[in-house]
């Protein structure tokens, strides 16, 4: 007999990745936790009929002879699988594209950082040629739609965008698929993003801009995730993480949502025993007091946040500078020669303005070529310290809507960080 199973609090990606390897590798049963995430729960309820699944209490554990395991790599998320963990004659599988090593050694594992477990899946069914029912197709989209935020995380990978137009030539319908992705916002829901919003507060850690919510929330409360995300977007911040926490159980579910590259959730969740995606994670915990928990995520995001990056790493220097006395035709020619598009301005040692090709439009007479640049310059220039980082830069430019930043350090212009080097930066183009 062989079985396959996944996570507890089951999403689509895993029961979209169970039900595809009962398709791909036939004569696999499905075996699902008895806890769902409410957005399952509500599918199954009404197409139950259509997949044959089991409980753990209904296998007969003796008569097992492979386990799959899809879209989770540790014993810990399985529910009731003790009884095979120690098996040596058991053939063994996992299916997964979490990152982190796991605790399942596998005798065949099929793991890779795509942004779904689903696509993994729907690899093994294209290769094997099988037919899918549009209710199946419709189920294995919403798998990749649900863990890679309709293909728009970062870590979507081409593979789950081609295996998304596969399933969308087998007539997956996208709007049974939306119903059901649409998560569950009701009258206590509301209540407590109004709380949060009441009591919000915004931190800066590592140049990110970070809001931690401690939230009283009485017993079982599904769909938290869509508050953290509402509050995150309400509130402006890179990120949001929300300890809800049950005072009478000693419990707390930590929900982090992210929508910067710049810190990666899932890890700092990981790290707090959870898991996740750069953009999305959660963990529970329990007999730790909200405040503890809050002090460790704020310690966690300060060791390791990847927003730490100095402007210092990437501007471009030596930097070339003008006086105010310098004629605008001479400052022209600098620019060309140098092809650089901005050139600080300088009077005995501090930089008191800005000159870039911009305000050449000014110019209006030949003449005026012949005028200081202290006639055109930009005053009340915007500088960074060398140990700013570049995130806090990036909104530097945007915000005052600049090209480029002095890096300034005890008066002294260090370099600049221009547009093209904060891209450079973003689109992952730096020389290693
Ligand atoms: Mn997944």
């Amino acid at each position: 007999m062989q079985i396959v199973t996944t996570h507890k609090n089951t999403d689509f990606d895993a029961l979209a990745s169970v039900i595809a390897a009962t398709l791909a590798f036939p004569g696999t049963l499905a075996v699902l936790p008895r806890t769902l995430n409410a957005n399952v729960k509500a599918f199954l309820s009404i197409h139950k009929d259509l997949f044959e699944t089991l409980t753990a209490a209904e296998v007969p554990f003796e008569k097992v002879s492979r386990l799959i395991v899809v879209d989770a790599n540790s014993w810990g998320r399985l529910e009731r699988m003790e009884a095979l963990k120690d098996r040596a004659d058991l053939d063994l599988w996992v299916i997964d594209h979490h990152r982190d090593a796991g605790t399942i050694a596998a005798r065949r594992r099929i793991v890779e950082a795509v942004g779904a477990t689903t696509t993994l899946l729907v690899r093994e069914l294209r290769a094997a040629r099988k037919v899918l029912t549009p209710m199946q197709a419709t189920l294995f989209l919403a798998g990749i739609y649900e863990d890679t935020g309709h293909l728009s995380f970062p870590s979507t990978r081409a593979e789950d965008a081609y295996a998304a137009a596969w399933l969308l030539e087998r007539r997956a319908d996208l709007d049974i698929l939306n119903r059901f992705l649409r998560p569950a916002y009701g009258e206590r829901h509301k209540a407590i993003l109004f709380r949060m919003l009441e009591h919000a507060r915004r931190t800066r850690v590592n140049g990110l801009r970070i809001s931690i919510q401690r939230t009283p929330v009485e017993g079982q409360l599904d769909g938290l995730a869509v508050v953290m995300r509402m509050y995150m977007e309400i509130l402006g911040v890179d990120a949001a993480f929300g300890i809800f926490h049950d005072p009478a159980a000693e419990r707390a579910m930590v929900i982090g949502r992210s929508q910067s590259d710049g810190l990666d959730v899932g890890a700092v969740l990981r790290r707090l025993g959870g898991g996740g995606h750069p953009r999305a994670g959660s963990a529970h915990l329990r007999h730790l007091s909200p405040e503890e928990i809050e002090r460790r995520i704020l310690e966690i995001i300060r060791q390791g946040g990847r927003g730490a990056v100095p402007v210092a790493d990437l501007m471009s220097y030596p930097v070339w500078t003008v006086s105010p006395a310098t004629p605008m035709e001479e400052a022209a020619a600098l620019l060309r020669e140098k092809g650089i598009t901005g050139i600080p301005v300088v009077d005995e040692g501090r930089i008191v303005g800005m000159i870039s090709r911009r305000d050449f439009r000014k110019v209006r007479k030949p003449a005026q070529l012949r005028a200081p640049v202290r006639a055109f310059m930009a005053n009340g220039i915007v500088t960074v310290p060398p140990e700013e980082d570049v995130q806090e830069a990036a909104r530097l430019l945007v915000k005052h809507d600049i090209g480029r930043l002095p890096v300034v350090k005890d008066g002294r212009i260090l370099g600049i960080l221009t547009r093209s080097d904060v891209m450079r930066y973003f689109y992952d183009l730096l020389p290693d």
